[in-house]
């Protein structure tokens, strides 16, 4: 469009949409992700006894507030206080475990059952929302663990759609955390949120994994920069403004 088109009213509106921006900016960035409380995140609520063979010594087949996934059978998962032999410097009842692990026990999988360890959570999901999903991943050395697991938010038992998703490699004798962020947009606003961690069968020798320090945040999508977008038309109404002065 040429400058001397401009409407004489482009300047003030340019003004008013950049005032209206900036409020829109300024209310997305003071938004901040927010706690969703999950039952017994970390695994501490029964202590179980130190475990000193190569297999666990620890609770077979129960999770407190978890359902566990198989509950009968051979190598089932559960939760285990490591010793040493696990990984080093963990032996004892309240010695913390290393890396991005919270307190003193974990969950376990084993990859000789398709391992899922499942909460529903008292929390419905939202539309336009980023939820962020972080596991602390072990990796114990007594066992040549393969580093495949999966962690998953569902909604009705269908997993969020993923933003972005990054299951590190577990690192051997200690944790790192895994993260995964989804992005609602139009959702079905009475299902409730699913946290799942997964250790599949992908056959193999016998190993274990643990999970640990379960964390999930929310934010409300941030608008893409409303501040650039207004600057661009305050920007076009003073060359606007000032091509009409100089003609
Ligand atoms: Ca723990
Ligand atoms: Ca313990
Ligand atoms: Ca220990």
């Amino acid at each position: 469009m040429p400058f001397h088109t401009c409407p004489k009213l482009f300047l003030p509106l340019a003004l008013i949409a950049f005032g209206v921006a900036c409020l829109l900016a300024t209310n997305a960035t003071t938004q901040a992700a927010t706690i969703i409380p999950i039952a017994n995140y970390s695994f501490e609520d029964d202590d179980v006894a130190e475990a000193n063979d190569t297999n666990g010594g620890a609770t077979s087949g129960v999770i407190t507030d978890w359902d566990n996934v198989p509950t009968s059978g051979a190598f089932l998962n559960g939760v285990i206080d490591p010793g040493n032999v696990h990984l080093a410097g963990a032996g004892g009842n309240t010695i913390p475990l290393p890396g991005t692990a919270d307190g003193f026990q974990a969950a376990y999988g084993n990859n000789a059952q398709n391992t899922t360890i499942t909460q529903d959570l008292v929390t419905t999901v939202a539309d336009n929302t980023d939820y962020t999903l972080t596991v602390a991943i072990g990796d114990p050395s007594n066992f040549a663990a393969t580093a495949v697991y999966d962690i998953r938010l569902l909604a009705n038992g269908i997993e969020l759609p993923i933003l972005t998703s990054t299951l590190t490699t577990p690192v051997k004798g200690t944790f790192v955390d895994a993260v995964k962020v989804y992005r609602t947009e139009d959702v079905i606003n009475t299902d409730t949120l699913t946290v799942q961690l997964v250790y599949p069968n992908l056959g193999g020798p016998v190993v274990q994994l643990y999970f640990d320090n379960v964390r999930l945040t929310f934010e409300p999508t941030v608008v893409p920069e409303p501040a650039s977008l207004a600057m661009m038309v305050l920007s076009a109404g003073l060359m606007c403004s000032r091509t009409k002065r100089n003609r």
